[in-house]
């Protein structure tokens, strides 16, 4: 079987109740791409790639669709069921750009999930669990209301909270953790995300004036050596995220021990095949870490239901979506949905989600 057609497709998707914050960071609407790839015998498998805007990291949308185009041509006529085969020939036809190989690399295991019948998560080793947890994640906002929507998530049945702080003065920072601990209290598992907003002194600040207050300090600072220079006076875990680039930044932030877990990205790090390596890594030293990416609907939804029903169930931190800021589905009835803070594997054969005619409306481009 070898794939004989490739679609690429471009998609707004409007924050519902938006703009999203961040430290760095400021979203009304995303930019996302589909790829198509059809094989010669007729089945679809649907990937996506979304970052979430152009200052999160150095992915974009328009360079994601860029690479896309220059890899398309050389992915007619190759192995459609041979993922490290693919692998191989998307690194000789473009060095880097894992974020577009990523949307390749999950069509692929969702037309090979197709074609023998299996879900994704049994492809990628077997899904231990058909539910897993999701957790969410606020903007930065004004204390109080951070501390409310806290409270609301607990009740909707959230287990983990993740608070985004940064880009204003350290203290309001400081006075939304401890109104947020006040609200939850240890009923809610926490984390705080700076997403590369703090100076190693505002990190440091934070660590020492919450001491008290569990949390998991998530991206504090922009580079790994600046955590790695404060790493053993803070009191809390650290995570890493945005610096968790791609397999072999992995591999050596777990060699220097600066993290303790990730916030891992599917797209990021090149698809659902790197995040296997990962996973596996994270396993052979016990570190937590999450299965998300930075945006996207249904397709990277399923991606990252999938991979994390796979992860030993003590590690996996949760699974974000950007489902509660997106108006509908690609698949209007199998869409994936958060339900009581936790998400339930999509059934069926692949992603287990078929998006619906016309959601996606003329491709950017076509071949085969
Ligand atoms: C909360 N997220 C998973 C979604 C946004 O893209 C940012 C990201 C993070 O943890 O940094
Ligand atoms: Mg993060």
């Amino acid at each position: 079987m070898r794939i004989a057609e490739v679609h690429i497709y471009q998609k707004d998707l409007p924050v519902v109740g938006g703009p999203y914050t961040m430290a760095r960071a400021k979203v009304d609407s995303l930019d996302t791409t589909i790829v198509r790839l059809v094989s010669d015998s007729g089945l679809s498998g649907f990937g996506e790639t979304c970052p979430v805007g152009p200052t999160y990291q150095p992915q974009h949308a328009l360079g994601a669709r860029a690479a896309l185009q220059q890899m398309a041509p050389g992915l007619i006529g190759e192995p459609a069921l041979l993922p490290l085969t693919l692998r191989r020939t998307m690194d000789g036809l473009l060095n880097g750009h894992n974020y577009a190989k990523a949307a390749i690399d999950i069509a692929q295991m969702d037309l090979i999930g197709r074609h023998f019948g299996v879900r994704v998560a049994d492809l990628l080793g077997g899904a231990s669990v058909e539910i897993v947890p999701s957790y969410f994640a606020t903007g930065v906002g004004a204390p109080d209301e951070i501390a409310r929507v806290a409270q609301e998530k607990q009740r909707e049945g959230y287990p983990r909270l993740q608070i985004k702080l940064g880009g204003r003065p350290v203290e309001i920072d400081i006075e939304t953790i401890a109104k947020v601990w006040e609200a939850v209290g240890p009923g809610m598992r926490l984390a705080v995300d700076a997403n590369r907003g703090w100076t190693a002194r505002d990190a440091l600040r934070v660590s020492r004036e919450c001491q008290a207050i569990p949390f998991v300090m998530e991206q504090p600072c922009n580079t790994i050596e600046e955590i790695a220079a404060i790493r053993r006076q803070i009191h809390h875990p650290i995570y890493l995220d945005e610096n968790a680039e791609d397999l072999a930044t992995v591999l050596r932030a777990i060699a220097m021990g600066v993290c303790d877990g990730f916030g891992l990205k599917v797209t990021r790090l090149g698809g659902l095949n790197p995040m296997v390596t990962v996973r596996d890594l994270c396993a052979i030293r016990s570190m937590p870490h999450t299965c998300d990416d930075a945006w996207g609907s249904d397709i990277i939804a399923a991606a990252c239901v999938h991979i994390a029903s796979t992860v030993e169930p003590r590690l996996l931190e949760g699974v974000w979506l950007a489902a509660p800021y997106i108006a509908g589905h690609y698949d209007a009835d199998h869409g994936v949905r958060i339900d009581s803070g936790h998400i339930s594997l999509p059934e069926g054969p692949g992603l287990g989600i078929t998006p619906d005619e016309g959601v996606f409306g003329q491709p950017v481009l076509s071949l085969g």
